[in-house]
């Protein structure tokens, strides 16, 4: 009996012979190729940066958490191929889209990644082809955006020979106890056969996928996950406000909370959100109910909060100052720590530069360090790390606290500053209550 189009594919896939290609070779593709490589399958990686062709070419690695001897292992075993050609397209089965989604400056999202992915991957579309997409984005994308282009359009009829579905990203760069291998994945189809055959296919590479009723359901996930953090971090933030209202010191009050040893998560404040997914991934859903007439109250408080932030903390400064008979025009001002969150260099986002910005708006003569990163391009400015970061301390009317790098000798900070606002509490006990530390 002549077998169907999801049989077909669902046998390639269990058998690896079925081709897969990976759209998108950063932080989430790339792992996403290797791990789809491991597992047997021969991987063409896709990118328009000829630079991560190349680099993969030469058996490199150009993501933090890909050793280069694994993508040399990969490619030499003509298991991972890269190319910037999407016309290898017409001879891959599987195909994983992971581009970026941002945010326009207008706040809205920018969906041009993923139109301009589906507009060549359509060009090369055929029958017994499953397509998963990986971006995080709002809820209905895959079917009102990838399906009409993919399917409808070329004569494909979705869930009997061709396959659509949404699995979001879970990789958190750096991070080594859950890694795309190991983190559970979960996947929806625009049909049930869609999620059957994306699950089969996840299923051949990764440790645990999570099979949910439809695309909507895995893109949703994906936003409660994201926006679940963005909201306790707008929490936390409103409680920093409050008890500095209140004279009482917010981190022992969210450590006494965190002895609760159920129903609480501990989160702390900050001088802000940062990175690309935590303050930008709630607002695609956000954007996306305000189309249905809808206002997602949380998801603006929230991220009104936290983008307060920055604005609180240079409040802070002129506070610290101000003990000294100071003001912040002319006076020396280090921030330490650049990056958004500690011992990474990612800048996406970072509350440092909004803190930057607004101390120069004041005047204040501002200088940054970060180990991470040597120089600061934003907004039309540009800074170099201060070279030598005590000296930079002894001189400074201020120090700020921006990113806690677990690199910095905050007890020399402490003992050559004059004086400290301290945004993460990295001083810990020995800032509190000191006439020299100002604390969020
Ligand atoms: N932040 C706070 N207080 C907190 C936690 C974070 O102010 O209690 C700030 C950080 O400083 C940073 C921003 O929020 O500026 C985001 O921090 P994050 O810890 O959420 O780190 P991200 O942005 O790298 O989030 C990633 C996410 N991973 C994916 O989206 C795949 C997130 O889902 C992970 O939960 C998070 O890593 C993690 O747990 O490390």
């Amino acid at each position: 009996m002549n077998k169907t189009p999801q049989q077909t594919l669902i046998e390639s896939l269990e058998n690896r012979t079925a081709r897969v290609a990976i759209l998108g070779l950063g932080y989430v593709g790339l792992p996403l190729a290797v791990v789809f490589a491991e597992a047997g399958f021969t991987v063409t990686g896709i990118d328009p940066d000829q630079r991560k062709v190349e680099t993969i070419r030469r058996g490199e690695s150009h993501i933090q958490d890909i050793p280069g001897e694994q993508i040399a292992r990969l490619v030499s075993a003509g298991k991972l191929h890269a190319t910037t050609d999407f016309s290898v397209l017409g001879d891959m089965d599987a195909v994983s889209i992971c581009v970026p989604t941002p945010l326009r400056k207008t706040g809205d999202p920018d969906l041009s990644y993923i139109l301009n992915a589906t507009e060549e991957l359509a060009k090369y579309v055929h029958p017994r082809m499953v397509v998963v997409l990986e971006s995080t984005t709002y809820p209905g994308t895959t079917r009102e955006i990838l399906l009409p282009k993919l399917g409808d359009e070329k004569g494909l009829d979705v869930g009997e020979n061709f396959f659509l579905a949404f699995s979001p990203e879970r990789v958190d760069p750096g991070r080594l106890d859950w890694t795309t291998l190991n983190t559970p994945k979960v996947i929806g189809g625009i049909t049930p056969a869609c999620s059957q055959v994306a699950a089969v296919w996840y299923a051949q590479a990764l440790q645990s996928v999570v099979p949910v009723s439809s695309a909507e359901v895995a893109e949703m996930a994906k936003l409660l996950e994201n926006t679940f953090r963005m909201i306790n971090i707008g929490l936390v933030n409103e409680m920093a406000l409050m008890c500095s209202r209140l004279g009482v010191d917010v981190w022992e009050v969210i450590d006494a909370a965190a002895t609760k040893p159920f129903g609480f998560m501990k989160f702390t404040p900050g001088p802000g959100l940062g990175g690309h997914c935590i303050p930008i991934d709630p607002l695609y859903l956000s954007w996306k109910l305000r189309a249905l007439k809808y206002t997602a109250r949380f998801i603006e408080l929230a991220s009104e909060i936290n983008t307060y932030m920055p604005r609180h903390v240079v409040t802070l400064v002129q506070d610290a100052l101000n003990e000294r008979q100071m003001s912040v025009k002319g006076s020396r001002v280090l921030v330490l720590g650049a990056a958004y969150k500690p011992d990474i260099d990612d800048l996406r986002e970072s509350p440092a530069l909004d803190v930057i910005g607004l101390l120069e708006q004041k005047g204040a003569q501002v200088s940054y360090h970060d180990p991470y990163i040597t120089r600061l391009r934003h907004d039309g400015w540009e800074m170099d790390s201060v070279p030598d970061l005590m000296e930079a301390v002894r001189s400074a009317d201020c120090v700020v606290i921006v990113t806690n790098h677990s690199s910095y000798d905050y007890t020399a900070i402490l003992q050559e500053a004059r004086s400290i606002v301290d945004t993460r509490n990295a001083l810990g006990k020995a800032g509190k209550d000191n006439p020299k530390v100002v604390r969020l």
